[in-house]
């Protein structure tokens, strides 16, 4: 993996701020791909939410997994920037924490008060290594003074009021055992739903939030965790809940722009939501442009026409249109690529392959479920440099989808190995043996099936698999 493209920077100051940011105004947009992000989810996420920018709107492009070689190798070619990433969609703390500079345990009753008296809710009080120790606010306050003051009288009587006032320089914390209440601190990086119960059991108002090292960050308030700002989300390349970014359901899906099956959830109010049979979302995109009439820069056209290559691997797929030929053809003019169909062979090549990844990483990394009368089905898919890379790996690749097989709760598990170059797949299979027996393919001696020039998953695999194994 190129490290110079490969910018983690969820968690740290850049990225929090456009968090904060995105989840603060109704007019910030967060574009993104689906998870373990290929070249088409990364691409038309930086085309889109670029296009998006282009109209006036605030949008971010995000990824929601690390970039993969394919991606990193057109970044760097077209020296374009990868999308953020995005962990969580989910709102956290971190992005309804407001600052209020914390005090030294030095600081008196009557300094709390006067902060209370200019406006703050509340006053964190914190040791100078950054770990808080209390929280005081105007209720507190009135605790402090009444309890100081017991002794002239009943609290809340003059004369015990006045008696409090006159110890109100010392220390508030000097009287803390008698008034704090147990501390309650939310992590900046928790989810709001995940501890939302348990300011149901408490009073304040206000909360203090803390980094992961315990360090003091800034104040939440109650009504801020209750009703959080959520996440706005264009979803690009994908429109199930299921494949999107962590925390997706948490966030509003205000638009889609896809190219895949339905399996979308519902929204309160109607959203634009396109999903059209083309190649690849890079298509969609660049016919987005073209319809506004504005000019692509020329490295996010190569970026977008390395994408249209990638998903119809170099239009050998079936899934490729002539609206895909089209689009590339422009965006390749856009970014004086001069041979089209050479720069596919060098993106597609630049895929993985097997390499040293693990079986499991190979099996997990892109996979999908489907229901049919003969049970629960699960096919993943991986690329390879040439079909006989499979031979030293049939083992392993096995054991891993059996894994998966059993993790799914599956009745059989498929591997579709395809060689995007040459243009031909073979299958590994694993499961019941009732079912393995419908496969319409010749099963070659080394124990997997040939099933020839069948490279797309959707549109070849999986419709073939579903009228063998349930012909009804
Ligand atoms: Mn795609």
């Amino acid at each position: 993996m190129k490290q110079k493209v490969f910018r983690e920077v969820n968690g740290t100051s850049a990225w929090s701020d456009i968090l904060r940011r995105m989840t603060s105004s109704a007019e910030d947009l967060v574009v993104v791909g689906h998870r373990r992000p290929d070249l088409d989810s990364i691409a038309a996420a930086l085309g889109y939410a670029w296009l998006l920018r282009e109209g006036g709107k605030q949008a971010t492009a995000a990824r929601s997994g690390p970039l993969d070689e394919q991606s990193a190798w057109v970044l760097e070619r077209f020296r374009l920037e990868p999308p953020e990433l995005l962990a969580d969609a989910a709102p956290s703390f971190r992005t309804i924490t407001r600052e209020e500079p914390g005090q030294p345990p030095s600081i008196s009753l009557a300094e709390v008060i006067e902060r209370i008296a200019s406006g703050s809710r509340a006053v964190p009080i914190v040791e100078a290594s950054g770990r808080p120790l209390a929280l005081v606010d105007a209720r507190a306050c009135v605790h402090i003074l009444g309890h100081a003051g017991a002794r002239a009288g009943k609290p809340g009587s003059l004369d015990a009021i006045r008696e409090g006032a006159s110890r109100a320089s010392e220390p508030v914390m000097a009287s803390h055992d008698d008034w704090a209440a147990p501390l309650v601190l939310f992590g900046a990086d928790e989810r709001l739903s995940d501890r939302r119960s348990e300011i149901v059991r408490v009073d304040p108002d206000d909360f203090l939030v803390v980094d992961a090292a315990g360090r003091y960050v800034g104040l939440v308030s109650r009504s801020a965790i209750l009703a959080p700002p959520r996440m706005r989300l264009v979803l690009v390349d994908h429109n199930e809940i299921g494949q999107s970014v962590a925390g997706a359901e948490q966030a509003e899906i205000v638009e889609v722009l896809d190219h895949h099956r339905l399996g979308n959830p519902g929204t309160l109010v109607p959203i634009p939501f396109s999903v059209d049979i083309v190649g690849s979302t890079a298509t969609l995109v660049e016919e987005r442009w073209r319809h506004r009439g504005w000019k692509m820069p020329a490295p996010l056209a190569g970026g977008l026409l390395s994408a249209v290559l990638s998903d119809t691997l170099a239009f050998r797929s079936p899934t490729t249109t002539s609206r895909d030929k089209e689009a590339a053809s422009r965006l390749a003019a856009c970014a004086c690529i001069r041979d089209i169909e050479a720069f596919g062979l060098e993106v597609v090549a630049a895929g993985t392959g097997l390499g040293r990844r693990s079986g499991q990483e190979i099996v997990e990394e892109d996979f999908k479920e489907y229901d049919c009368s003969a049970g629960h089905l699960v096919v993943a898919q991986a690329e390879v440099r040439a079909l006989i890379e499979v031979d030293s790996r049939i083992a392993d690749l096995t054991e891993a989808l059996e894994r998966l097989r059993a993790n799914r709760s599956a009745s059989i598990a498929l591997l579709l190995l395809t060689d995007p170059v040459r243009g031909v797949s073979r299958l590994m299979a694993i499961g019941e043996k009732r079912l393995l027996s419908k496969l319409p393919y010749h099963r070659a001696s080394d124990g997997l099936w040939d099933v020839g020039a069948v490279v797309s998953r959707k549109t070849q695999l999986v419709p073939a698999l579903l009228s063998a194994l349930s012909p009804d």
